[in-house]
């Protein structure tokens, strides 16, 4: 069985997300993704709308998702990529090069971001539809 993992926030989900997830379980056939746990999140310098459970609940329920774990700091990947034997490392390329460090342990594999979506954006946009 060859595994594939990513990790993120996956906050506020939208199809940059599903993209990531859909082209990342090409590469195998047991996609994990380890979502960012809450303390983690403040350590990114990020707050999230949904909590850890909602947010694991959400990945949980996607068709492409096989198994969700979490990510609670920026040191696990490599014992992550052994634990599960995981095949290739999948990632935004807003990534790109950033994980090399795993090419040791396992395939690293930086996909195009989907262009015009963010989590950041919706808020704003929904900022401002509320401002009037
Ligand atoms: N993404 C994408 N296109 C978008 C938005 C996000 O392809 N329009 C991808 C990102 O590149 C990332 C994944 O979706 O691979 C999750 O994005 P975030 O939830 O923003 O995750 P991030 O904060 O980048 O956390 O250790 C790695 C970090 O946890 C990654």
């Amino acid at each position: 069985m060859k595994k594939v993992i990513t990790y993120g926030t996956f906050d506020l989900l939208h199809t940059g997300h599903i993209n990531i997830l859909r082209r990342a379980k090409e590469y195998g056939d047991y996609l994990i993704v380890a979502i960012s746990s809450d303390e983690f999140n403040a350590i990114k310098g990020k707050k999230a709308y949904y909590s850890f459970e909602q947010r694991k609940a959400i990945l949980e329920a996607i068709r492409y998702v096989d198994e969700v774990i979490p990510e609670h700091n920026w040191e696990q990947k490599v014992e992550d990529v052994q634990k599960h034997q995981v095949d290739t490392f999948v990632m935004g390329d807003d990534w790109e090069g950033k994980f090399d460090f795993l090419k040791d342990y396992c395939k690293v594999v930086y996909l195009p971001r989907t262009v015009g979506i963010s989590t950041t954006k919706i808020k704003k946009d929904l900022q401002l539809s509320n401002n009037g």
